[in-house]
């Protein structure tokens, strides 16, 4: 006897079969027991009774949408900084001029947990009303002993207060706090002898991330410090890599052994290869390259030819894209970096769940996770079509 069946719904299994990457079943049926997925398959086939059946009117499943790469939790916005952008200065010049990344600090700092839990729940909100059912959610706002763990605090509350499953990830290696100016190698070695230590004691973050960049980042060496402390405490490392410039960022993170590497606009295909060779999976941001409006785009055909597992995310943040929408995102890769409607899709699933070290989630598939999200759409090129508009009628999380 299954808890609960939802039939009368086409599956978009994302397990690859034959000549189909997206496994597609339709008119089928899902089974859940314990939280789990227990049977899935064509109706016709569907052994046994359940508790509860759900029909889904001819709507389509996929597995419960991944968003790998936020910053959900933050204070106050910079939508001045955007006018300053409009009137034409970069991403870069205002973050060297002491905004950018640290105008959020300061207000992030001076937030306290609950104000961040408050915040944040209203753009959590905006995710899971398209499907999303697992997030990640970085620290890197803090960017000190009080206020790091406070933003990883606040990310772990979110359970509690939606059914949604967190991921966190230390991001101290972020910026350069003021505190530290012309200091950067003196703070990398805080975060990797103080901060990383006392984050995973508190057993606050499911991974180490870092930002490499030249000029408002940490060096290859400083974040190679950061990693080795991670490593030590048993914590998996991801790299914003090769955003702005080729920092060496795919291959440094590729060496560490590192879940994943986040934009890798610049990298080049030595390191895309590495990435493969490594089992990295390669995150793509299209919201952060519109935001910004970076032109250099992703090296697609390096990673299909590596046979990189590509994940695509939002990125959300209030400087580089304050976008909640994994949705959009789905159109932005489509439509930005070329990638397929089957890429696209991976990318919020079974590639997505990789690039947090989660193996019991992303696919449709007996044993994992029964995260699901229903949508009203007629093929699943919708979910990457629309812009602007949400099919999302449903979402399962462990099976409730
Ligand atoms: N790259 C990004 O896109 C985010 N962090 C990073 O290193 C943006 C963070 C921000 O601008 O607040
Ligand atoms: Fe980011």
């Amino acid at each position: 006897m299954f808890d609960r069946v939802w039939t009368d719904a086409h599956l978009c299994t994302m397990v690859p079969r034959g000549d189909d990457p997206l496994g597609v079943v339709e008119d089928g049926a899902i089974a859940a027991k314990d939280g789990r997925i227990a049977w899935v398959g064509p109706r016709a086939d569907l052994p046994g009774d359940a508790a509860e059946t759900t029909r889904c009117d001819g709507a389509w499943i996929t597995p419960g949408l991944i968003d790998c790469h936020t910053h959900l939790v933050f204070a106050g916005d910079r939508a001045r900084e955007f006018e300053l952008r409009l009137q034409g200065a970069s991403y870069e010049e205002i973050a060297l001029a002491g905004g950018g990344i640290l105008s959020t600090v300061r207000a992030t700092r001076a937030a306290g947990e609950d104000a961040l839990v408050a915040a944040a729940l209203p753009r959590l909100d905006l995710l899971l009303a398209e499907g999303v059912t697992t997030v990640e959610v970085k620290s890197g706002y803090g960017l000190d002993l009080a206020t790091e763990p406070r933003m990883l605090r606040a990310a772990r509350r979110l359970p509690a207060l939606r059914r949604v499953e967190v991921a966190t990830s230390l991001l101290a290696a972020h910026a350069v706090p003021p505190e530290f100016a012309g200091r950067r190698a003196d703070f990398a070695r805080l975060v990797a002898e103080e901060i990383v230590p006392a984050i995973a004691a508190d057993g606050l973050a499911d991974a180490v991330d870092a930002f490499t960049d030249a000029a408002i980042g940490f060096t290859p060496e400083e974040t190679a410090l950061v990693f080795d402390a991670a490593h030590r405490a048993g914590l998996p490392v991801k790299l914003h890599a090769d955003q702005l410039r080729d920092d060496g960022g795919a291959a440094l993170a590729a060496r560490h052994g590192a879940l994943s590497a986040d934009h890798i606009e610049y990298a080049n295909a030595e390191g895309i290869a590495a990435m493969a060779r490594a089992g990295t999976v390669g995150v793509l941001l299209p919201g952060a390259f519109y935001f910004i409006r970076e032109t250099r785009q992703p090296d697609i055909a390096a990673m299909r030819a590596a046979g990189l597992r590509i994940a695509l995310a939002t990125d959300l943040n209030p400087g580089s894209c304050p976008a909640p929408s994994l949705l959009l995102m789905l159109n932005m890769g489509c439509t930005l970096f070329r990638l397929t409607v089957a890429e696209a899709l991976a990318g919020v699933t079974r590639h997505a769940a990789a690039a947090l070290g989660l193996r019991d989630r992303g696919a449709l598939a007996p044993g994992l996770r029964c995260d699901l999200a229903l949508h009203a759409i007629s093929r699943p090129a919708e979910l990457c079509y629309w812009i602007g508009r949400n099919p999302c009628i449903g979402r399962v999380v462990a099976g409730r």
